[in-house]
């Protein structure tokens, strides 16, 4: 376990002061280890089952797996299951996949990515491959690799709030670009609306939901997204301090970007869990998230352990200092 110790022991009272020895521990937060090279390995592992896309056999090897490791890190586990209908009316299988520690507790914090991968490659500079699905490295296997690896910290030390970890399916099966109805926000993010339309308990609150998506890339940047602004502007700026704080400036900058439509939106729409998203944000690229996003070369080869890592302690640190 790694020990970031801030403080010490302070003796109260000095000579006369009583029998009693009063010792006062200043702030002594301790939080587990995040290692950079087991999260690469999660976010491996998930490509290895292939393109984990609603309906295929990847879909019911991968769920299970992540349910399995969820499960062998000490967390309650369940998989939501559904069938939810999809932009061309087709219906799927949907498997959300919720983890949950210290589950007793009523102040609580949620931890979500996606899980599942696109079905088409429909950004790919090659149009023959744009109906092909795509590896998900970094869009998908990432968020879900930060978690994973989270939750093995998680099973180590308590926080003193409940931690919940959602990871969502069938976020990214929106129309391709080329369709009628492509771009329609409704489309997206089906797992996440599910669920806050029917949460795994009734009544679910948390006091904040943070978001990872894309957070593989190398030299990502992370910028403050509009409807993580609107939404929540004080989770936002408690989590770019944490970052910041522990020197990873590089990748939280305070530039304002456009709003996404992202699981984070319906999150704060539909069950009013004020949350944000740190997803990467490049705008020197066309589509705004790396020249491979919705490609067929997201693939392991843009995957970088600081970067999983960057995303991992910031949030173990903001989750560890909440009281
Ligand atoms: C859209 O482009 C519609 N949403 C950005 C969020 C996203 C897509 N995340 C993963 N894939
Ligand atoms: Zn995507």
């Amino acid at each position: 376990m790694a020990l970031s110790v801030i403080g010490c022991k302070t003796k109260i009272g000095g000579k006369g002061a009583g029998k009693q020895d009063i010792t006062a521990e200043s702030v002594k937060i301790q939080i587990p280890q995040f290692s950079a090279d087991s999260a690469y390995a999660f976010v491996e592992k998930q490509v290895s089952f292939g393109p984990r896309v609603p309906g295929s056999q990847a879909q019911m090897d991968c769920s299970a797996w992540l349910a399995g490791k969820f499960r062998s890190y000490g967390a309650s586990v369940t998989i939501q299951e559904a069938s939810v209908k999809v932009f061309d009316g087709k219906s799927l299988p949907m498997k959300n996949i919720i983890a949950r520690y210290q589950p007793e507790k009523s102040n609580r914090i949620l931890l979500m990515a996606h899980w599942d991968s696109r079905p088409f490659a429909d950004q790919d500079p090659d149009p023959a491959k744009h109906n092909s699905p795509i590896s998900g490295a970094n869009d998908g296997a990432s968020g879900s690799a930060v978690l994973l690896e989270i939750a093995r910290g998680l099973q180590t030390l308590p926080t003193t709030l409940g931690i919940d970890l959602i990871l969502f399916d069938v976020e990214d099966y929106g129309a391709p670009s080329d369709r009628d109805n492509g771009g329609k926000p409704e489309y997206w993010c089906l797992g996440s609306q599910y669920w806050a339309k029917n949460p795994h308990i009734q009544g679910y609150f948390a006091r904040f939901g943070i978001l990872l998506d894309m957070v593989g890339a190398p030299n990502a940047e992370f910028s403050m997204e509009e409807v993580s602004r609107n939404y929540a502007q004080s989770v936002l700026d408690k989590v770019w301090q944490a970052g910041n704080n522990l020197g990873y400036g590089k990748y939280f900058i305070y530039s304002k970007t456009n709003p996404l439509i992202d699981d984070h939106l319906f999150i704060n729409q539909i069950i009013g869990i004020p949350s944000i998203d740190i997803i990467q944000y490049d705008v020197t690229t066309e589509s705004s998230f790396g020249s491979f996003w919705h490609t067929q070369a997201d693939n392991m080869s843009n995957i970088s352990r600081e970067t999983l890592a960057v995303a991992g302690k910031t949030v173990l640190r903001v989750i560890y200092d909440e009281k």
